[in-house]
């Protein structure tokens, strides 16, 4: 084999003391953001899966970067958080000693995986000089109304002891940690991602990214145009608000329903007469978790108001008024009008409690609105970002409470609100985060009036940390300000990003949020951060998805010390496009091993390559075809391409220096390190990585020679490589010539000559 192990120190020592991979942040002229999203570090090291995305991220980066970009493509850690705190708490660690050690083994193995990335750039969200920023967004969407506080039946993940966004809920379950989310009611802090609800939904429409992704965007906003109808309670002050998207059935609402939450029980109280009956269901409904709501939902709960009686604004009947858990008190108004013959699940409902059905009247939608008082309205489905945690391994919420000021944001040059060394860190199960057991970090002073105050103990969300990084990696060493005007102007929005289809609505929404708010901070001129967006596909292992716990995993570390990273990164491109996936195969590895070994022997005979200046014609459409590939992310195809030029050398007597140069560029961003050493070899200037792409043109593509099958009498005899667009006389010469036509004939004249141009000739005797 060749001697990669050497080559890979050597070339890795060299790009870093030359920095060809640190483009001049402040003026570079072509700047090109080429970003993969944001690894977290785990106990168990590089997954195989990441090596794949990573160094798929890399070879577009190095593309462009043979394109005259300036190209700058960062890497850090996303290691703080319930995730990382998870895996401490597993391996029985401290999080700050477990991010310590992870973080050095994840920059180890990231570093010989052969990626152009800018490691002066590089950053860890569990920094002081990161989280500081981080804390200061928090005060900055603070100051602008943009968090808040609130008291709310929140998602609670009993497991990982904290409550959860609606995002971090996924079919009920915890995102973190598979465990089905409970109900529990706190007051907690909260983002207004809700106000940006149109715009996140409008901007989707120009953004260059996967249409599935836009659309699951697209239904977790979940836009409804309806209205909202104000039903009045019999003799009383009350009144029930309902969200309908169906006002035009208004006639067929013959009952309505509350969610066991919604407010107005509590004030009515006195007029329900079977409460002891009510109150047992609203205990019941509020220990339910997500999953046995959806389940209850299907076989329908719920309980009458007995005592109260609503009015049916359009038919002015009296309306019996239930509860029950198939009304969601988060959405709408929590509170709907029934409509049984329209409606399925009200029409189930009503069958089981045998409610009145009446055929339904239809009437103009509009019309009906203004004559019973109510008013269009817009529902989303998104809901605010709930952003406080119960957790220790996150940055401090930069928040302090005095009893006469209230809730004050902890001013910027008292930032960061550094995160203690708790020693028992471990989540408490009271709702009451760690920190709040460390009087030292919670006593403070009132910022405003100086007097006794406590500060905010709960820690705030990781995807706060992840939601705006990229802003950060063009200026990671500003100590004044998060970014810098001038740094985020060269190089946002991010060109490039590439990265997991399970982020869809978490990271890739919240960041699109937070890039929002901070336009209308003036912080930013721009409202979307990734403009090009790209999912990676997923490797599997026996038709599995690797996991350390399955014991089905591919360990970088031990493949890349036995094969070399440029064998693997090939490898793994060569599986299928980069935004597809497919199954890891050793044998596929064998075959790029194989492959680079023929590379390294070609190279080797570089002595007797022959002087050229022009490539050779044909190579224009290989070019073509790697050109395309790499740019559609089609990796695969540019690596078969290249080796169909690689048996075609082998089968020369002789190949022009120049068309191997051209290869050895085609080739480099996918494995760099053997290119490099091999055009040294070549006595070419350092580096192969500096290069200009090689360009085809449209005469090339058009090749000027063409294969030209020889027959006599109908019968084949060869073929022969001639120019294109012989006339027949120059045809028959070049024919008469060839040794195998001349034996056929055996001393024959030809009686008459069959030319098609440019494909066969055949002479009869
Ligand atoms: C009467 C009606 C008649 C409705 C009809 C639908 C069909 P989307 O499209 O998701 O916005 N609804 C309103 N708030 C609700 C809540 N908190 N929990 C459960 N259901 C709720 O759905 C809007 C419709 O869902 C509303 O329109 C309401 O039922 C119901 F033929 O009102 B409709
Ligand atoms: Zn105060």
């Amino acid at each position: 084999m060749h001697p990669f192990s050497k080559i890979e120190k050597k070339w890795s020592k060299t790009w870093l003391e030359t920095d060809i991979y640190e483009p001049d942040l402040d003026k570079a002229k072509r700047p090109f953001y080429n970003l993969m999203m944001f690894p977290y570090p785990s106990a168990e090291g590089l997954h195989i899966g990441s090596v794949r995305t990573f160094s798929g991220v890399d070879v577009y980066g190095r593309f462009m970067r043979m394109h005259g970009y300036d190209v700058l493509e960062p890497i850090g850690l996303d290691g703080f958080g319930i995730h990382s705190e998870n895996y401490a708490l597993k391996a029985g660690k401290h999080p700050k000693e477990h991010a310590k050690e992870s973080e050095k083994n994840f920059y180890r193995q990231l570093a010989y995986i052969g990626n152009g990335f800018s490691w002066k750039e590089k950053l860890e969200t569990y920094d002081p000089n990161y989280y500081q920023w981080t804390q200061w967004i928090f005060t900055k969407m603070w100051e602008n109304g943009l968090a808040y506080r609130a008291k709310t039946n929140v998602n609670w993940c009993p497991s990982c002891i904290t409550v959860l966004a609606d995002e971090q809920v996924i079919n009920g379950q915890c995102e973190r940690c598979g465990t089905e989310v409970t109900k529990k009611e706190l007051e907690q802090w909260f983002f207004r991602i809700t106000k940006y609800a149109d715009k996140l939904l409008k901007n989707l429409d120009n953004l260059d990214w996967p249409e599935h992704i836009k659309t699951a965007q697209r239904n977790w906003i979940g836009r409804s145009e309806g209205a909202e109808l104000v039903f009045d309670i019999k003799s009383s002050k009350f009144e029930i608000k309902v969200f309908t998207t169906r006002p035009d059935t208004i006639y067929g609402a013959t009952y309505m329903v509350l969610a066991p939450e919604h407010e107005l029980i509590q004030k009515i109280k006195e007029k329900i007469t079977n409460w002891e009956e009510v109150e047992g269901y609203i205990k019941k409904a509020k220990r339910k978790t997500e999953n046995e709501r959806i389940a209850d939902n299907k076989s329908k709960s719920g309980v009458e108001l007995r005592g109260i009686k609503a009015i049916n604004p359009a038919t002015k009947k009296e309306i019996p008024v239930w509860i029950a858990d198939y009304v969601l008190s988060s959405y709408g108004t929590g509170a709907i009008m029934a409509v049984p013959d329209r409606d399925q699940r009200d029409g189930e409902f009503a069958k089981k409690f045998k409610l009145p059905i009446v055929e339904t009247r239809l009437v103009d939608r509009d019309k009906i609105v203004k004559q019973i008082g109510g008013k269009k309205k817009v529902q989303y489905h998104l809901r605010d970002w709930l952003i406080s945690r119960q957790r220790y391994w996150g940055p401090p919420i930069p928040m302090i409470y005095c009893e006469k000021c209230e809730w004050q944001s902890v001013p910027e040059e008292d930032l960061p609100v550094l995160l203690p060394d708790l020693k028992d860190f471990r989540p408490r199960g009271t709702g009451e985060a760690p920190l709040a057991s460390s009087k030292a970090f919670y006593e403070t002073k009132c910022p405003k009036c100086k007097g006794k105050a406590r500060r905010e103990t709960d820690v705030s969300d990781t995807f706060l940390d992840s939601s705006w990084y990229f802003l950060r990696y063009p200026d990671v060493d500003n100590k004044k300000a998060a970014f810098s005007n001038q740094r985020v102007k060269k190089w946002l929005p991010v060109n490039s990003y590439i990265g997991g289809v399970e982020h869809a609505v978490l990271h890739l929404l919240y960041a699109r949020f937070i890039t929002m708010a901070f336009k209308d901070m003036k912080l930013v001129d721009f409202e979307e951060p990734f403009t090009r967006l790209r999912l990676n596909g997923l490797i599997t292992l026996k038709g599995a998805k690797m996991s350390k716990s399955k014991g089905n995993v591919i360990d970088p570390d031990n493949y890349i010390g036995k094969f070399g990273a440029d064998a693997i990164r090939l490898y793994l491109q060569f599986i299928s496009p980069l935004y597809e996936g497919g199954e890891w195969q050793d044998s596929g590895l064998m075959g790029a091993v194989r492959f680079l070994e023929r590379v390294w022997k070609f190279g080797e005979k570089a002595h007797r390559l022959e002087e050229a200046k022009e490539v050779t014609s044909w190579m224009h459409k290989s070019i073509k075809r790697i050109t395309d590939g790499m740019q559609e992310l089609k990796y695969n195809t540019a690596i078969a391409e290249l080796m169909v030029i690689m048996n075609k050398f082998e089968s020369e007597d002789t190949v022009s220096k120049k068309d191997f140069e051209t290869f050895l560029m085609l080739l480099a961003p996918i494995a760099p390190f053997i290119t490099e050493e091999l055009w040294e070899k070549l006595g070419n200037e350092y580096s192969v990585h500096q290069q200009s792409w090689p360009k085809y043109t449209e005469q090339g593509l058009k090749s000027d020679k063409v294969n030209l099958i020889l027959q006599v009498n109908g019968k084949l005899r060869g073929a022969v490589t001639v120019k294109r667009g012989l006339t027949q006389q120059q045809a028959e010469k070049i024919a008469l010539g060839e040794l195998k036509v001349i034996s056929a004939l055996s001393g024959r004249k030809p009686r008459k000559t069959i030319y098609v141009q440019d494909k066969i000739i055949n002479l009869v005797t």
